[in-house]
């Protein structure tokens, strides 16, 4: 059986095959790319779940097979919560994750740290050819440091410092990461619904 990761974030499949493989599926998860006609969705929704859909149903359609999606991004309490869908092209510029963050950390200035609250959220979605759907979520909670630090993970991970850790997300080792992160919440909470929907 095979499952489509309906994502084209480098940064993300890298992720999702951990996360999943971890969870033991015995499912051969296959990237979008290996799907280069399908045209990307428009992400129209308003909300991650969504999106996250928009995404699964697309690529399910299109191949005929189970596909799961992601929406995510970072959510900036003293920003009500922007950038929040529309993280992956806070700059104008969709991935270029430098400006994007370059710009957020321009817009929040030197804001003291108790006023630098922010969280990653997820939406994780499965859908099935048929149309059958199933969604969950998973947030992160942390502070945005002044200047970024570390070169691992992706996308806003420079800056965020989940509560409870000294170091941002992008000194965290992967493994580290997925055990806390969004991404890996929500991912791990859709396995068993993975394996029931495939089995
Ligand atoms: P797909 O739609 O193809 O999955 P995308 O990058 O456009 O890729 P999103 O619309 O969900 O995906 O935007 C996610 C953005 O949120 C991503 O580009 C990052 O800027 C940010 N983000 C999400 N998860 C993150 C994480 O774990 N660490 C850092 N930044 C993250």
């Amino acid at each position: 059986r095979r499952l489509i990761l309906a994502t084209r974030n480098a940064g993300k499949v890298t992720e999702l095959r951990a996360i999943l493989d971890a969870a033991d599926l015995d499912i051969e998860l296959v990237g979008a790319d290996a799907y280069p006609d399908v045209p990307d969705v428009k992400e129209t929704g308003v909300t991650f779940a969504e999106n996250a859909l928009l995404k699964a149903h697309a690529l399910a359609q299109a191949t005929g097979c189970p596909a799961v999606a992601d929406d995510s991004g970072l959510c900036v309490d003293v920003l009500g919560g922007a950038p929040g869908i529309f993280s992956a092209r806070w700059s104008g510029t969709h991935g270029d994750d430098q400006a994007n963050l370059a710009l957020l950390l321009a817009q929040l200035g030197d804001i003291a740290d108790e006023h630098r609250g922010a969280h990653f959220a997820c939406a994780a979605a499965l859908a099935l050819p048929d149309g059958t759907e199933r969604v969950v979520e998973g947030t992160l909670e942390g502070t945005l440091r002044h200047t970024p630090t570390g070169t691992g993970g992706f996308g806003y991970d420079p800056i965020l410092q989940p509560l409870g850790d000294t170091r941002t997300c992008a000194e965290l080792t992967p493994a580290e990461k997925n055990a806390i992160s969004h991404r890996g919440q929500a991912f791990r909470a859709l396995a068993p619904v993975v394996r029931e929907m495939l089995g």
